[in-house]
């Protein structure tokens, strides 16, 4: 398996009930190891272009609205697999079908306010890592 980089997003529904180490700590315990981490506030439109691949889902105004409601911890994990192996931390998207003990099961609200973002493949991690990241923050 090759060593991969992805991008998580730990949502705003998680940093308010102050959840970012314990989340953090699942990513770790897993293997994954976080190159990079930042916390920030994204404005609806910047967050519309980060989701832009969900612009014509009915949810796409809800969920750039919900993104921008709070500061997110925005960071770069990487391991072997670590795409994959990131979704397998994270669950499934509704938390009502998430396995236990992923992030989702443990910390979810709804379909909607889900804890955390992780990238699908390699192409829309580096597209998602460069999003948020210049090559001078992420330091193996
Ligand atoms: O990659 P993942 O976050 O697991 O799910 P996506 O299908 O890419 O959807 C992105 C995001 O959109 C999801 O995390 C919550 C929201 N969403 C929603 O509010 N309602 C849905 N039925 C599906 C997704
Ligand atoms: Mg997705």
């Amino acid at each position: 398996m090759a060593l991969e980089r992805t991008l998580s997003i730990i949502k705003p529904d998680a940093t308010r009930r102050n959840l970012t180490g314990k989340i953090a700590a699942k990513f770790e315990d897993a293997g994954l190891r976080i190159v990079a981490s930042k916390r920030i506030q994204m404005t609806p439109a910047q967050a519309g272009v980060f989701y832009e691949v969900h612009k014509e889902r009915p949810f796409y105004g809800e969920l750039c609205e919900f993104m921008a409601s709070g500061p997110v911890v925005v960071q770069v994990l990487e391991g072997e697999g670590a795409i994959a192996k990131n979704r397998e931390v994270m669950g499934a998207t509704n938390p009502k079908d998430a396995a236990p003990g992923t992030v989702r099961a443990d910390f979810a609200e709804s379909v909607g306010e889900n804890s955390v973002h992780g990238s699908d493949a390699p192409e829309t991690a580096a597209v998602e890592i460069a999003f948020f990241f210049s090559g001078l923050e992420l330091v193996g």
